[in-house]
């Protein structure tokens, strides 16, 4: 199929494709005109089909190996680096990324399913020690049933198999929901999986927007919802799921990160951590610095630097690889962005680089850069913008700086840049985040590490190699050896009579 042929939309449950409907079109940022394929909205009847279907195929799924769970990965791992330039074609032409970006973004899904099918065969308990010798005791994982993905459209395709891969490795069943504006990325990587052999019912798909999340959300069914995306959806899922006793949510919502430029920094790594912190995916990471702190005696040197370099990026075609970095989402977007912009003027900001829409056609953003002194309550210092917007802040010592850094609602992610090592010791210590940095950018993060974050950025459920936490609960398992009871803790076994 060329790929200017728009993509029919069609949804899996338990197994069998829907016939494709157009409710809605997923339309290229870059050239707003052009069309991605047509995608249906889920009915709310289409939602509970969907959740009965995972929780029918949990019923086989969990009782299956788990070396052969990990083994459907071993088959996706193949698929996926069949198609890796057609995943990453089809990506940057819907949602914008630079085709470099996502190129790197298959790979590091790609990385994810060789990590869960790795870790198949690796111990998924402990054995632990009883007070009775006669007593073995260990601890095991069990999955708790059907987990909900929802997703964001800037990782359209890893962030999926950071939830879907340990969800099903250790036993779960999902319903998937990729953004609306991504749904031909997730529908591709939900045909992978059909064609790795995941039996049917193990992943099912439905596209649409908000209303299909919240059906899902709402789904009693549904034992876990593992969601990254915005504070605001995130903290309405928590709010519904409140009501629920068993519900687990792992959110990861956004974050305000920032680079912190100590003293002792290494100039020219100092700016370049910062520009690929700020404008790498046009600032639409959750991990993109939306605040570089700069020590004061480097502060006027590296505004200038740091200005120069973004003068040169050049944002433009997705899929010409010399290009820094694409468009910003859809409309929406650009308005938000445009609104900061404002924002950052009316409470202060001195502009050094004044970010514009720069065509009609597509959504284009240039970079906003400022310089500003922090004060609490600032809210374009505060609050997350998520496009190429960057406050330049000066700060006097370490304890300002690090006072600066956490005066945020946000914990996501952070760097710090300085040659000494006590330095980089307190930072680390003293900072909130998830995932900290030293002499790096803060975006980056490798699969098999934990991915989340602290304050309004996460819930204590980190994805990726950390999600395993989450879709699993632990039990203990104890077994007597002996031919009479004897319990722990010197528990008496007299029945009643037995003395009389
Ligand atoms: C995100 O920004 O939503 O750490 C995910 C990184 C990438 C993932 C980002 N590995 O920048």
């Amino acid at each position: 199929m060329s790929v200017d042929t728009p993509i029919a939309g069609r949804m899996l449950v338990a197994g069998t494709w829907s016939t494709p409907r157009d409710d809605f079109p997923s339309r290229s940022p870059a050239h707003r005109d052009t069309v991605i394929g047509h995608f249906p909205n889920a009915t709310a009847e289409e939602s509970r089909t969907a959740v009965d279907a995972a929780r029918t195929a949990f019923l086989s799924w969990r009782r299956t190996s788990r070396i052969q769970r990990a083994e459907c990965f071993y088959s996706l791992a193949q698929l996926i680096a069949r198609d890796t330039d057609a995943l990453a074609l089809l990506m940057a032409r819907e949602c914008g990324k630079n085709i470099t970006e996502c190129r790197a973004e298959v790979v590091e899904g790609l990385h994810m399913v060789q990590y869960v099918f790795a870790t198949g065969r690796m111990p998924i308990g402990e054995i632990v020690a009883s007070e009775l010798p006669e007593k073995d005791a260990c601890t095991r994982r069990k999955p708790w049933g059907v987990v909900a993905v929802i997703t964001p459209w800037n990782f359209p395709f890893a962030v999926p198999l950071w939830m879907l891969g340990p969800s099903l490795l250790e036993g779960n069943t999902a319903v998937f929901k990729p953004s609306e504006d991504t749904p031909a990325v997730g529908q591709k990587l939900v045909e992978l999986f059909v064609e790795a052999g995941f039996p049917a019912g193990t992943v099912n798909l439905l596209h649409g927007d908000g209303r299909v999340g919240e059906e899902l959300v709402r789904n009693p069914g549904v034992n876990v919802v593992l969601f990254t995306g915005s504070y605001d959806v995130g903290r309405r899922i928590q709010e519904l799921s409140a009501s629920m006793p068993d519900r687990l949510v792992a959110a990861e919502m956004g974050g305000k990160s920032a680079v912190v430029v100590c003293e002792d920094a290494r100039f020219d790594l100092a700016v370049t951590a910062g520009i690929l912190s700020a404008f790498k995916t046009t600032g639409q990471r959750c991990v993109s610095a939306g605040r570089i702190l700069v020590h004061e005696s480097l502060f006027t040197r590296y505004c200038e630097a740091f200005v120069q370099t973004a003068k040169r990026l050049r944002f433009g075609d997705p899929l010409d690889a010399a290009n820094f970095a694409g468009p910003v989402i859809h409309e929406g977007s650009i308005e938000k962005v445009l609104g900061y912009n404002q924002l950052a003027r009316t409470e202060g900001a001195d502009v050094l680089l004044n970010g514009d829409r720069t065509s009609e056609t597509g959504c284009y953003l240039s970079p906003f850069v400022y310089r500003m002194e922090h004060q609490p309550g600032i809210r374009c210092l505060r609050e997350e913008v998520f496009g190429p917007h960057l406050a330049l802040i000066p700060f006097r010592d370490d304890d300002h700086g690090i006072a600066i850094h956490n005066d945020t609602e946000y914990g996501l992610s952070m760097a710090v840049i300085t040659e000494s090592y006590r330095r980089m010791r307190l930072y680390r210590d003293e900072c909130d985040y998830g995932m900290g940095y030293v002499n790096l950018p803060c975006i980056g993060a490798e699969v098999h590490l934990p991915f989340g974050g602290v304050k309004k950025s996460g819930n204590g459920h980190p994805s990726a190699a950390g999600l395993i936490e989450a879709v699993t609960h632990k039990t203990s398992w104890t077994v007597n050896h002996g031919t009479e009871i004897r319990m722990a803790q010197g528990l008496t076994t007299t029945i009643v009579g037995d003395t009389a």
